[in-house]
């Protein structure tokens, strides 16, 4: 990976290879961590993080679901990521903040354990390439279920969870596809390993609701905002996994993977086998939005400071 000068770890700026954790540390045995994936982008108005507080916001909610007290406010963490950024001089990043049960005891009664936080940030390309966001990329319903309200909590976004999504991709990548879509308990179309689904048909767009045991997009409520504008209808329903044949646009919005069109599910085309209209002009509203080219969206950017503000 592309490394950068400094992480923050626990209010301090610490040398990258030096920002290191014990191997008894709580997270790395249980998976007891929650954290966020945020972008900084280099915008008309300078580098700005894209919707920062609702991402520090679904940190909180994250950290609650399962009992962690952050040790820092909103605020704190807020202003300590813009410092960060500022002082390893990038323009545009990925943002990676994470609160993790560290080191102290062993066994899974963790409230005792202190949360630790870090905030690490660094150059990271997309997810799915540019030719995936350009041409579309190839799918497969994965084997694996998403996972469901009765064993694990699915709107938070904590380390554990993971898992699931890594033996969705493990299997979707042997097999050759690049993403896996997967479906929820009951058998409904869900979300990709680490992306939100969008369905186009007959000029409606429409995607799954938090009851389908989704993780809630930043960047899903960013599109469903800039379609309104646009004019179309989105409707947030449940979908059955037999619309997806059947369907003429399918995308995937993330934060570090963006927008990127399905063009393949399961070796058949979606609707041309390309990314099709209503797909490409949201995307080309996304990065105007992304890059504050678009003034209706400018909301959405936290600039960071043009020079670090000490040391
Ligand atoms: N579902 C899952 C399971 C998920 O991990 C993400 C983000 C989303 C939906 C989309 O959420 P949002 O970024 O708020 O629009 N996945 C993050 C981590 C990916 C990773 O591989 O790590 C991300 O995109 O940063």
């Amino acid at each position: 990976m592309e490394q950068s000068d400094f992480i923050w770890m626990n209010g301090e700026y610490v040398p990258w290879q030096d920002a290191q954790v014990h191997v008894l540390t709580h997270a790395l045995h249980y998976g007891t961590s929650v954290f966020e994936g945020v972008r900084c982008y280099d915008t008309e108005i300078g580098p700005a993080i894209f919707r920062h507080q609702d991402h520090i916001d679904r940190l909180f909610r994250s950290a609650e679901a399962y009992f962690m007290e952050i040790p820092y406010s909103r605020e704190e963490i807020r202003t300590a990521t813009l410092e960060l950024i500022a002082r390893n001089g990038l323009r545009s990043c990925y943002i990676r903040p994470i609160a993790y049960r560290g080191y102290g005891s062993m066994g899974l009664f963790p409230l005792t354990i202190d949360v630790d936080l870090t905030i690490a940030v660094w150059e990271w390309g997309l997810y799915l390439g540019e030719d995936g966001k350009r041409d579309g990329v190839r799918a497969k319903i994965s084997s694996w279920r998403r996972i469901s309200p009765e064993t694990l909590i699915p709107y938070a976004k904590a380390g554990g969870q993971y898992l699931n999504s890594i033996l969705a991709k493990v299997e979707a990548h042997k097999a050759g596809y690049d993403e896996a879509l997967l479906l929820d308990h009951v058998g409904n179309v869900c979300e990709g390993t680490g992306e939100n689904i969008f369905v186009v048909r007959d000029g409606v767009i429409s995607t799954p609701p938090m009851t389908s045991s989704i993780l809630e997009g930043i960047s899903r409520d960013s599109i469903i905002k800039i379609a309104a504008d646009m004019g179309h209808e989105v409707v947030v329903r449940e979908i059955a996994a037999d619309e997806l044949p059947i369907a003429d646009e399918v995308f995937l919005t993330g934060t570090a993977a963006e927008m990127v069109p399905v063009r393949e599910i399961d070796d058949r085309p979606v609707g041309i086998g390309k990314p099709g209209p209503i797909t490409k002009a949201l995307l080309a509203v996304y990065e105007d939005a992304l890059h504050g080219r678009d003034e209706r969206y400018r909301d959405w950017l936290d600039p960071v400071p043009a020079t670090p503000t000490s040391g």
